[in-house]
Formats: C-alpha cells, structure tokens, sequence
C-alpha cells in the first residue's frame, strides 16, 4: 500500500478532499494511506508559532527550519521516502509523466509552503524534488499537494472503477482524450456519431485515435512536437 504523508500549517484545506473524491475509495480499498500533519504540532513556541520574519527584512513570514526539521526528522525515522517533494513556484512543472513515476512510490512526503515560503536549508537538507502545478501563484501547496496526490492516486491500479479508464486519460499517450457520448443517440437534432452506435471495435478504436490527434492539433499543438 502506498503512503503519502503530507506537513502543512494548515492541513484543515486539504481534509475534506481526502475524505471524499476517489482518494477516499482508494484508501477505503486500501491502496494508500494519507497522513495530514499539522506542522504547528511540531512547534516549540508558547503559541505554536511555526513562521518568523524574514532575515534581511522585507514582507511576509518564512516557515523555520526548526519545526519542519523536527516533523521531518520524526517521519524519516520511521520509514524511507522515495522522494521528498516542495510544493513551489518554483518547481518543476507537474505532468502526467511524473505522476506515472511516483505512483511506483512505496512512501511520499509533500511539504506545502506558506506564507514567503520555508528557509532554504529545508530545501538544501531534506528535499529531493520540488513540484509547481502551474505558471501562477497560488496561496499556499495545500492545493497543489492536493492536485498531485489525486492525480497519483487514481493511478494506482484499482483506485477508480474501471481498471483500464485511466489508461485511456488525456496525455496518457501524449493526446487529448476524444470526446465522449452517452444516451440517447438523439438528442434535439444532435445526434451521436454513427460509429459509437456500430459495435464494430475496431474502427471505434480508429475512430477515437483519428478525434484524439484533431483534437490535440486543435487546441494542444505543442504536444505533438
Ligand atoms: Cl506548488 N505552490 C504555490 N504556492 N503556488 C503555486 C504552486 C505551488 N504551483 C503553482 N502555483
């Protein structure tokens, strides 16, 4: 069963997600396990305070070093992680590829930053990758931690019904997915390609290929270079 242990101040964002989406059947089907930890847990201040203000001045808090070395100290004693992942801007861009490869993972960990982010030292001493969802700037990484575990959970062979579906998922095979139809094969003059209605697998099979390369070429060129 893979593990994913997810250090945030704020994991309270991220609960109600894993306890419903097919994070939830997954893990109710004991595929993965999901650890929320609140870093404030972690603290050795009075108030449980877990940020400071930045050396050199300006704006906003920084996460310190000593209750996330000690969150993470605790964590990797008890077992290796595969890959210990920032969540950040500055990360390398997250894409199907890489969910493919840590959904092979046995334990992850995701840091999510907040505030100005976490001292550097963090980042130089235990991290081993560091993941951004996307060109814009979100908050915090609850939500970009959120993004990954989903997207590598429903990789998990049984996590979502049909075993074969995700394999069918845009970019799985580097196109967008073809469009889909269901009933009723009619409907206010529109009507379903005849194909779907043929039973013929095969040429559904070239049909789907044919709609999934327009459909990249139209709106996703830069995938087909
Ligand atoms: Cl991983 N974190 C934050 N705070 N903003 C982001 C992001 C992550 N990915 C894109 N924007």
């Amino acid at each position: 069963m893979m593990r994913i242990d997810i250090i945030s101040v704020v994991p309270a964002l991220m609960q109600s997600f894993f306890e419903h989406s097919i994070c939830k059947r997954a893990s109710q089907a004991g595929l993965v396990s999901i650890h929320l930890h609140d870093l404030h847990d972690y603290s050795s201040k009075k108030f449980r305070q877990v940020d400071d203000y930045p050396f050199g001045g300006g704006a906003g808090m920084v996460i310190a070093v000593e209750p996330l070395s000690t969150c993470l100290d605790h964590l990797m004693a008890e077992r290796t992680y595969q890959d210990i992942i920032f969540l950040t801007p500055d990360g390398q861009t997250f894409q199907q590829g890489l969910a493919n490869q840590l959904s092979l993972s046995e334990n992850l960990l995701f840091i999510c930053g907040h505030y100005k982010g976490i001292d550097e030292r963090i980042r130089e001493k235990y991290v081993t990758r560091e993941i951004s969802i996307g060109d814009y700037v979100l908050s915090g990484g609850e939500i970009a931690a959120a993004v990954c575990a989903d997207a590598i959970i429903r990789l998990i062979p049984g996590a979502i019904g049909d075993e074969s579906s995700a394999l069918t998922d845009s970019f799985q095979d580097g196109l967008l997915a073809p469009p889909v139809y269901t009933r009723p094969a009619s409907f206010k003059g529109m009507d379903v390609p005849e194909v779907l209605l043929s039973g013929h697998e095969k040429k559904i099979e070239a049909w789907r290929h044919e709609q999934s390369i327009k459909r990249t070429q139209d709106r996703r060129p830069d995938l087909l270079q």
